[in-house]
């Protein structure tokens, strides 16, 4: 074993023994870790300056008690959190997720792998990472409000538009972002609009936002089938999820020829042959917050499994798993190889566990890491700071082509270092490498800190 291998190791090993529950983190350090042994190796120094030790540990962690008052007049508490893990290149940058499993390890993650992803959009941005474990399911409007509010009155004083600029992730869409950002107006008494990306047209968000992860998906994944001489029209593509990633992935592919197949939600999925009806997802899930088994009222041939797992058993080219961590387990990813899927593109983060992801790279499968293959949404939120900075607003069609050349950027930049450092279609250790590489040299620069 090299010495770098052996120096990646140990600090895995210390990962384990600090926080010994924290396996989500364990598994994202294990994945970015040991891909960049080869560029360590390359440059021994980052080992003598301790760098490792240093960005596996989070600047800051906030943990703070969340109190406030549902429809009932009762009183609840939740835990809120804010992540702000590397702020080398930029202010921390990243989503806050609102759901039941939100804990220190799932945010940590995040928080970890939004550090590279950042990187690699080649906008000034760190990365951080936030959230509750409040569950929106089956809340009022003013219940969102309320706890809103709440949360926002304990995070206002950690972030700014120079400091930490959250935006949305899962149970955090449009909505939430209107009612933090008017409580943090509030409570700040200034207009700083730049404080949270995601926000409505009408109060300085920005053209695209809404799109970007799912539509930056798909310019990636198209960038990398391009290089292939494969093109997206006619091929079948599976899809999870039925919120904001899944919904303009699904709409993106679409636009492109493909014929997407299918949708979920966390209760099961929809199977439609005749490919989805994107009008009827966006009616339940935008307008009526419902349930994707209510796409049955819109096309009764279409199929309803209960269970989210049976959807990677659906034959398929291309696979897009656009829901939450740790969906696609070495099970179903030998399903979806079984039955000739060709290419996988990560919209969730993190959506195929470590063995997912070697069992893809074994078999020769196209595969886009989550991120590298989702940083369009983020890389939009730099977009709409910097549309904010200036006090100006682009066009749709402006954000759109930055948008585009972005995830070329980063598609270009991962498969180069892919090459670079000897395993061409592993985008996994590219991605990394290119990531870590910015991240790495700006820490050096800036001395112990
Ligand atoms: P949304 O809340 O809009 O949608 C999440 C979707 O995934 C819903 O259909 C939800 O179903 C489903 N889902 C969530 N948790 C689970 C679970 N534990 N098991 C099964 N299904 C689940 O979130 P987003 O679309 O914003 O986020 C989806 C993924 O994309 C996440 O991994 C997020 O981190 C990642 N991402 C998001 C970005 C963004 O800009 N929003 C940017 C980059 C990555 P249900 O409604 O039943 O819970
Ligand atoms: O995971 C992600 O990149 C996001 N949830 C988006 C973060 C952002 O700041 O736009």
């Amino acid at each position: 074993m090299s010495e770098m291998q052996v120096y990646v190791n140990d600090i895995l090993e210390l990962v384990k023994q600090r926080d010994p529950d924290q396996i989500e983190f364990q598994n994202t350090a294990k994945e970015v870790l040991t891909s960049i042994v080869p560029f360590l190796e390359k440059n021994p120094k980052y080992k003598n300056e301790k760098l490792l030790e240093r960005i596996i540990e989070p600047e800051r962690v906030i943990s703070f008690r969340v109190a406030w008052e549902d429809d009932k007049n009762e009183i609840q508490v939740n835990r809120g959190y804010r992540v702000q893990m590397n702020s080398a290149i930029g202010p921390y940058k990243g989503g806050l997720r609102f759901h039941p499993s939100v804990n220190l390890s799932i945010l940590k993650f995040l928080a970890f792998e939004q550090v590279f992803k950042n990187s690699l959009t080649g906008l000034p941005i760190g990365g951080g990472k936030g959230g509750s474990d409040f569950d929106p399911k089956g809340k009022t409007d003013n219940e969102v409000m309320k706890f809103c509010q709440a949360f926002m009155t304990e995070l206002y004083r950690h972030i700014g538009p120079n400091i930490d600029v959250p935006a949305g992730d899962i149970g955090v869409g449009g909505r939430e972002i209107g009612y933090l950002f008017g409580q943090y107006k509030r409570v700040r008494d200034a207009y700083d609009n730049g404080v949270l990306t995601g926000k409505g047209l009408t109060y300085g968000g920005s053209l695209t936002r809404t799109e970007a992860t799912g539509y930056g998906l798909l310019y990636f994944v198209k960038n990398m089938l391009d290089a292939k001489n494969i093109s997206l029209k006619d091929k079948v593509v599976v899809i999870s999820g039925s919120g904001n990633v899944a919904t303009y992935a699904i709409e993106k592919a679409q636009e492109f020829g493909a014929k997407v197949v299918t949708c979920s939600d966390s209760n099961g999925y929809v199977y439609d042959a005749n490919g989805i009806d994107l009008a009827a997802v966006k009616e339940i899930k935008e307008i009526h917050r419902g349930r994707i088994k209510e796409y049955l009222n819109y096309h009764k041939d279409a199929e309803y499994h209960e269970g989210c797992q049976g959807v990677w058993g659906v034959k398929c080219d291309i696979a897009l798993p656009c829901a939450t961590q740790e969906e696609i387990n070495l099970d179903s990813a030998k399903k979806l190889v079984a039955n000739g899927c060709k290419v996988v593109g990560e919209g969730a983060n993190m959506p195929s566990t470590l063995e997912a992801i070697d069992y893809f790279l074994k078999n020769n499968v196209l595969f886009a890491p989550a991120k590298a293959a989702n940083a369009g949404g983020v890389a939009v939120s730099a977009l709409e700071m910097s549309q904010n900075s200036e006090r100006l607003h682009w066009t749709f069609e402006e954000v759109d082509n930055k948008l585009k050349e972005i995830m070329e950027n980063i598609y270009k930049n991962a498969k180069k270092n892919a090459e670079e450092f000897g395993d061409p279609d592993n985008l996994v250790m590219g991605a990394n490498i290119a990531g870590f590489k910015k991240v790495a040299e700006a820490m050096s620069a800036q001395g112990v800190v």
